[in-house]
Formats: C-alpha cells, sequence, structure tokens
C-alpha cells in the first residue's frame, strides 16, 4: 500500500513512498531524478531555483507542466464554468485558459448575445416554452460530454447540461462555438448526464429535483409523491450536425427521488444507462409533522439506502415508438409502461450517493455515498443475472422493481470521507474524489480487470487535494481507453492557495501525475480558476479535435453554410424599403464599407456584415455604441443584426478587435435623424 502525504514545508524530499520515509539529501530520497544533493545539476537552473526559493521537485513539476511557447499543449480539458453558464478550454499539462466558450451566459468577447444572430438566436431558442414568457440569459453548467464513436471521444461536439433551467447547450467543436439550446421537455432542472451513448446515438439528461407534471401545472408540496416527477431523457443527436432532433428523442417518466449523477453502460453494458439518487425519502424541507424545522438536508438523509437507477435505453428507444406518448414535443414513456417492458431497475445505494460512474471495461459501476466512506462497486454481469432471474428485494413505491443489493454488489472499499466522483485508469483502478477527506483515493475494481499483482477491492494510496475536491477528470477519462496520465482535481475551495483577493476566492483546478497508473500519485501544479465554478470537465487529445482555421467565405456559423446575406467585396449596398433600412456590409483590415449608415429615428435597421478576410485569425469586432450591440465576426463569416433604430444621433460603430496598425480607423457612422 502506498501513501503520499505533501509536506511542502519539510522541502522537496519529503516524500513518504511505499512506506519509505526520505528527509532531505541526505537519505538520497531520488524520487525526484535529482542528482542526489538537492539540485539539477544545472548550475544555471540551480542558481535560478536558489534566487527563487525552488526545492527540486517543484523544478520537476515545472518541468512536467512546461510547454514551451509556440508549442501546443498534448490534451485540452473541456471544463464547466458552473454558473458562469459557460465552458472553458484549457490546454493540458499547461493549464493555459484557451477559450471560454459562451454557452448560456451572454459573452462580449464572442460577441454572443450582444445583437448579433449566433448567439441572440441560440439563446432565444434556449427559452422554455413552459412557462411561457421567460428570458434566461444564464445557466449552471455542470457536465461537459464529448462525442464519442465506438467509445472514443471523437471531437466532434461537445454537451453541457444547465442544472439551473433543465437544459442542454450543443458546442460544435469545429469551430468551438455553441450552435443550439435544447430546453428539455417536462423537466425544470437537470443533472444526471450529459453523457453520451458510445456511438452518440442519444445524449442523456436527467432531472435533479421533480417538477410538478404536467408541465406548467401546479400543486402544493403536500402532493409531491403524486404530483412531482423526475425525468430521464434521451436527446436524439443527428449524426450530421450534432444537433439535438428532439421529435426522434424519448423520456421515460421516474419517481420523485433527486436523480443525481450519471453514465452510459459501454462494451458489455453498452445499451444500459445509470441514474444515481438521493432523497428517496422524498423530503420536501419545510417543518415536520411536529411543526420542527426539517431541512432537506435532514430529510433526505433518513434512509440508508437510496436508488441506483438501471435502465435499458436501447429497449426503451423501441418501446418509445409504440408506447411513447407526446409530451410538449417529445415521446414520453410512463413509469407503468417502463416497469412492464423491463426498461427501469432499481438498486440499493449506501447513503446519499452522489456520482455513478461505469469503468472503462463496461462492467463496473462505482457509486460514492457522500456520508459513507465506502464506494460500493457494481457488477453488470451481475446484475444481469439478477434481471433475467427476477431476484428483488422488493419494489419501491411506484412499483419498480428493487434487485436485491447483495446480488448485484460486487465489492465495497474503504476510500475516506465524502467520496463523490469516480475515474478510472486502464490499469483496473478507480480514482475516487473525498469532498470531506480532502483528496483523491485510488482502488482496484474486480478481480477480471486487476493488474499488477494487486488485490481487488483494496485502497491503494491517497493523495491530498487542496481543498474540497468536486469532481475529477482523467485525460480520456471516460472513454473505452483512458490514457493513464494526467488527472485533474476540480476543487471547491482556494482559501490560501492564491494571493488575497477579498472574501470571493478563486477556485482550484490541481493537475496530478498517474505515472501510467501506476502510481504514486504525485502532485503537479494550482490552477486558480477565477472565471467560474468548476463541476465537470472532460479531457480529450488534442490531436482529435479537428477544428477549422477560416469560415469557408460568407459561412452563417449557425448552419455552417453560406449566408444568403453573404457578400463579397464590391457587392456592398444599402436598401430602403418603407422604414426598414437594410445594409450588406463587408469587414476587411482596415475598414467596414459602408461606414456611413443613415437612417432616420424609428427605422428598423437589418445589418448583415460579412468578414471578407480569408486570413486566419483576422477577426473584426463590430460594436455600436448606445445600442448595446457588439460582435466578433471571424474569417469568413456573415453575421446579421436586426435594430430599431431608436436612439436618435449620431453614433460611432467601431471594430472592438485590435486587427491591424489602422485598427483605430475601423470605424464608422450611424446617424439616426430624429
Ligand atoms: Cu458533483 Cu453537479 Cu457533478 Cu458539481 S456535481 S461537484
Ligand atoms: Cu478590424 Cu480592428
Amino acid at each position: 500500500m502506498h501513501k503520499r502525504f505533501y509536506l511542502k514545508a519539510f522541502g522537496a524530499m519529503a516524500l513518504l513512498v511505499g512506506g519509505l520515509i526520505a528527509i532531505g539529501a541526505a537519505c538520497g530520497g531520488d524520487d525526484d531524478g535529482g542528482n542526489g544533493n538537492g539540485g539539477s545539476g544545472n548550475a544555471d537552473l540551480d542558481a535560478i531555483a536558489a534566487e527563487r526559493g525552488l526545492t527540486p521537485e517543484d523544478m520537476k513539476h515545472a518541468l512536467q507542466q512546461f510547454v514551451p511557447p509556440g508549442t501546443y499543449d498534448d490534451y485540452v480539458m473541456f471544463a464547466s464554468g458552473g454558473h458562469s453558464g459557460q465552458v472553458f478550454a484549457i490546454g493540458m499539462p499547461s493549464m493555459r485558459i484557451l477559450k471560454a466558450i459562451a454557452a448560456f451566459t451572454p459573452e462580449p468577447w464572442q460577441g454572443y448575445g450582444y445583437g448579433s444572430d449566433l448567439g441572440n438566436t441560440v439563446l432565444a431558442e434556449g427559452n422554455p416554452a413552459i412557462p411561457e414568457g421567460t428570458d434566461l440569459t444564464w445557466g449552471d453548467t455542470h457536465h461537459p460530454a464529448i462525442s464519442e464513436t465506438s467509445g472514443e471521444y471523437d471531437g466532434r461536439w461537445l454537451y453541457i447540461n444547465d442544472r439551473a433551467n433543465g437544459r442542454l447547450a450543443m458546442v460544435d467543436l469545429t469551430d468551438w462555438r455553441t450552435k443550439q439550446i435544447v430546453p428539455v421537455p417536462n423537466a425544470q432542472t437537470s443533472h444526471g448526464g450529459m453523457f453520451v451513448t458510445p456511438d452518440s446515438e442519444y445524449v442523456h439528461i436527467s432531472s435533479k429535483f421533480p417538477m410538478v407534471w404536467p408541465a406548467g401545472s401546479y400543486a402544493d408540496l403536500t402532493e409531491y409523491k403524486d404530483k412531482y416527477r423526475g425525468v430521464s431523457a434521451w436527446m436524439k443527436i443527428d449524426p450530421n450536425d450534432g444537433k439535438i432532433n428532439l421529435a426522434e428523442s424519448f423520456e421515460i417518466e421516474l419517481p420523485p427521488y433527486s436523480q443525481d449523477l450519471a453514465d452510459s453502460g459501454k462494451l458489455i453494458s453498452d445499451g444500459w444507462g445509470f441514474i444515481g439518487s438521493w432523497n428517496t425519502e422524498m423530503a420536501t424541507g419545510g417543518v415536520g409533522p411536529d411543526g420542527a424545522p426539517n431541512p432537506l438536508e435532514a430529510g433526505a438523509s433518513q434512509n440508508n439506502f437510496d436508488f441506483l437507477h438501471v435502465i435499458n435505453w436501447k429497449k426503451a428507444a423501441e418501446v418509445a415508438k409504440t408506447k411513447g406518448v407526446e409530451t410538449n414535443g417529445v415521446p414520453l414513456i410512463s413509469l407503468e409502461d417502463a416497469i412492464a417492458e423491463g426498461l427501469i431497475y432499481l438498486i440499493p445505494e449506501p447513503k446519499s450517493p452522489h456520482g455513478a460512474d461505469v469503468d472503462p471495461t463496461g462492467r463496473y459501476i462505482v457509486v460514492g455515498g457522500k456520508l459513507d466512506p465506502h464506494v460500493t462497486v457494481y457488477d453488470f454481469t451481475k446484475i444481469q443475472d439478477a434481471i433475467a432471474n427476477k431476484d428483488y428485494e422488493g419494489e419501491d413505491p411506484f412499483g419498480i422493481p428493487i434487485l436485491t443489493f447483495d446480488s448485484v454488489m460486487s465489492g465495497q472499499v474503504e476510500v475516506g470521507a465524502g467520496p463523490l466522483h469516480t475515474q478510472f485508469d486502464s490499469q483496473g483502478h478507480g480514482y475516487t474524489s473525498l469532498f470531506l477527506a480532502n483528496g483523491i483515493a485510488k482502488f482496484t475494481l474486480g478481480e477480471d480487470v486487476v493488474k499488477n499483482g494487486e488485490q481487488p477491492y483494496t485502497l491503494i494510496e491517497t493523495v491530498t487535494t487542496n481543498y474540497n475536491i468536486g469532481h475529477l477528470a482523467t485525460a480520456e477519462g471516460d472513454t473505452v481507453s483512458p490514457d493513464d496520465n494526467y488527472m485533474v482535481a476540480l476543487n471547491k475551495w482556494s482559501i490560501d492557495r492564491f494571493a488575497p483577493q477579498g472574501p470571493l476566492h478563486p477556485q482550484n483546478e490541481q493537475l496530478i501525475d498517474l505515472k501510467g497508473g501506476l502510481g504514486p500519485m504525485e502532485l503537479i501544479a494550482d490552477m486558480p480558476m477565477g472565471i467560474g465554478e468548476p463541476h465537470y470537465a472532460q479531457i480529450i487529445k488534442a490531436d482529435k479535435l479537428n477544428p477549422i482555421e477560416l469560415y469557408e467565405p460568407g459561412t452563417d456559423p449557425l448552419t455552417m453554410e453560406k449566408s444568403p446575406y453573404a457578400i463579397v467585396g464590391g457587392e456592398e449596398r444599402i436598401e430602403r424599403n418603407g422604414n426598414v433600412v437594410e445594409v450588406w456590409m463587408s469587414a476587411t483590415r482596415s475598414h467596414y464599407s459602408p461606414d456611413i449608415i443613415r437612417v432616420k429615428q424609428g427605422d428598423t435597421v437589418k445589418l448583415h456584415i460579412t468578414n471578407i478576410e480569408q486570413t486566419r485569425d483576422a477577426t473584426h469586432g463590430f460594436a455600436v455604441g448606445m445600442y448595446n450591440i457588439q460582435a466578433s465576426l471571424d474569417a469568413g463569416e456573415t453575421a446579421n443584426f436586426e435594430f430599431v433604430a431608436d436612439k436618435s444621433g449620431a453614433w460611432n460603430f467601431y471594430c472592438t478587435e485590435f486587427c491591424s496598425a489602422l485598427h483605430l480607423e475601423m470605424a464608422g457612422w450611424l446617424l439616426v435623424e430624429p
């Protein structure tokens, strides 16, 4: 058993490895590849290290993370931005932010949601039909999922849920822009997923808290059990453009538990999905029968077991065609039909579970119980046997069969306090985040995957993180073949890790070296994340991403086809039709053409701008003061704006992107005559 603590105060060599303590150079604890006297063996490097107070271990970590200027990272991590409503693309191992991808929230740098039609259209389409009149301009991103082919990330699209409003966004990884926001029918909130099925047939999303059904109706919390429902939604991915096709999607009614993290089966469990849950007590907060306060946290923590939902989605997709009832745009399978057709089973899972993660072989499902120091590992082959044998220990209040815990559980490992989420390597290990113990535990899975002479279901080692860790992500971690080299801890608090900056601190993402899965885990670097709270992330090999360098001339990024409003140089014009003024404008270094637009107050202005550049990175902005308009037009892009010129005056518009030596001259006038 290996244990390792990070004891910086003792200096670089303060390592406990394999039970051996090596403190200081005298011990020759040369785990760091140093030269035995605490230095690098290079006089220049040693001088720099001495001047900056760096230990040999610090130097090693710097080298492990270093990506020389002008060279590329090996991996890209797509991390949720929590209630920033965005997705952050981060190069790894350098941990450099490459892009904040606007999703549910307007983002001015990319001109997303500030007047041009890509962001405005996507944000508007993301407003649920029920209730009427929603105008959502933020979301709470939690779980990104990269599209897969044969269980491997394929780098085409990325999906992410909105925890707050029951929606999902689709990011097109050809240009790293959000192309669609889909409100999930019959769900008010979301959590379970996103995960894509191994060949990107569907992306799954399930509700977090149940809502009153039918959507749009009202019921008091006293009717929670009868009127509130959760949902498991299987959103059909269009294989050509990655967009969600609602009519070909389907949903399954779920009991009013709080469905939680979920994962997709793969390989032997392909065709199945797994959704954890808590609050099977169906507590609602407020006061108890005795009139004393009974907060949700207490009411929802009564039962020793909650339920892992096991769903046969491949069969459900077929059943939906005959038994699905169109409900707010999507075929919905009732719980009654789902039970009768054998689409859903429950498995007891101990003590307020959170994560539910499927290992790379598809055989093991690991669940962490927040209030239990163990992870519980279920065996899919045993689950199949139990289903075939009707090996039930009962049914829940809604009639869903509960598989016998002892029949389907294959092992439990005491990993430490507050286990949440689990990732895997290809060496038969699980890595579970420990929210309360501030660390990550590495343990072995079942006998058929365990390697290197290790014992099944054994704690191997833990590494300390700073501080409360939520999710963790390993490189290629949710695929059938994880890469065993990097892991990132996505921590909630940073406390004293970065320079003080007032009461709100950044969250802390920490890079950990997995050493081929052979350990010991080693913390390499901290990365402050001062622009959003990370929940989950997925890490893809950079060479699987094939983003375009330019748009074809006149492309509408929303459709990726030629815009009907695209022009080439020489076709610029202004046309008036009644009180509608339509402008076809080009943008290139370093001018707009036309650069003067004359309208009358109250006119509707339809503005089509084509960036006629075909040079990589030659982006031009377009901002109009006092009209709250800001766009970013990438090379080849055509963007459209429509607004009422309701403010009279001579308004300057200009390019917001410093595009050339004469960038400051790239400006013009919107003259709105009273
Ligand atoms: Cu654990 Cu929403 Cu995935 Cu956050 S959830 S940590
Ligand atoms: Cu175009 Cu600045």
